[in-house]
């Protein structure tokens, strides 16, 4: 993964100057592949996306519905809790504010937790998911997803730990109380700032 190239120790160098490389983490040129579980199927005539919980009206789009929602570019860094760091990713979809407008976010709900294909959940507070960046995408450098980096669908949420950039999504769902999500129950930190190192929970 840590290719050992001339291009890569240069740009490592140049995003830990500017303070964006995060400790502990190294630079990667390519783009690595990981998840629990297999790459589901994608059928666009019966996906669909629930908005449940603390909302004034639950929610239920189809593809055909999310697809005509507002989208945006949103340039960000990616970091994984296994070290590597992949930088000015170009990410295109939809913004979260976008899509959690249509149910209307009752004053209650704090926290989030975000449901994907097979069962695999993340839990984010709310305010972490209205920021500008955080983004619903379907295309990444100038292409369509690939199946294996979430297409049809992936949230993307920048600056914490990717296992919260939540691939083949499917659901928000509105909480009052924060929960753990799967790799949070299984001992990944429950928020998960990569540059305070919010790896694992403290025994
Ligand atoms: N649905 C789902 N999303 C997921 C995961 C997963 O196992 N299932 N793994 C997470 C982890 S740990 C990381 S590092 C990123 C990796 O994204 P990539 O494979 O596109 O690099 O996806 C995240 N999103
Ligand atoms: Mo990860």
């Amino acid at each position: 993964m840590f290719e050992n190239s001339t291009e890569r120790k240069t740009r490592e160098r140049e995003m830990k100057a500017a303070g964006r490389l995060p400790p502990g983490q190294a630079l990667t040129l390519k783009w690595p592949v990981l998840h629990e579980g297999t790459v589901p199927e994608f059928d666009p005539a019966i996906w669909n996306f629930e908005i449940s919980g603390l909302v004034e009206k639950p929610v239920r789009l189809t593809w055909a519905d999310f697809t005509s929602l507002p989208m945006r570019p949103v340039t960000a860094d990616m970091h994984c809790v296994t070290r590597w760091s992949r930088f000015d990713n170009r990410w295109e979809g939809v913004p979260f504010t976008e899509v959690a407008k249509l149910a209307g976010i009752k004053p209650a709900a704090r926290y989030v937790m975000v449901h994907a294909e097979q069962g695999y959940t993340s839990n984010v507070p709310l305010a972490d998911l209205l920021r500008p960046q955080t983004l619903f995408a379907l295309r990444h450098d100038g292409a369509a997803l690939s199946p294996e980096h979430g297409f049809p669908l992936r949230l993307v949420v920048p600056h914490l730990y990717a296992w919260k950039s939540v691939k083949w999504v499917r659901g928000i769902e509105f909480l009052a109380a924060d929960a753990p999500g799967f790799w949070e129950s299984n001992g990944y930190h429950i928020y998960g700032d990569p540059f305070k190192e919010q790896r694992m929970t403290a025994d």
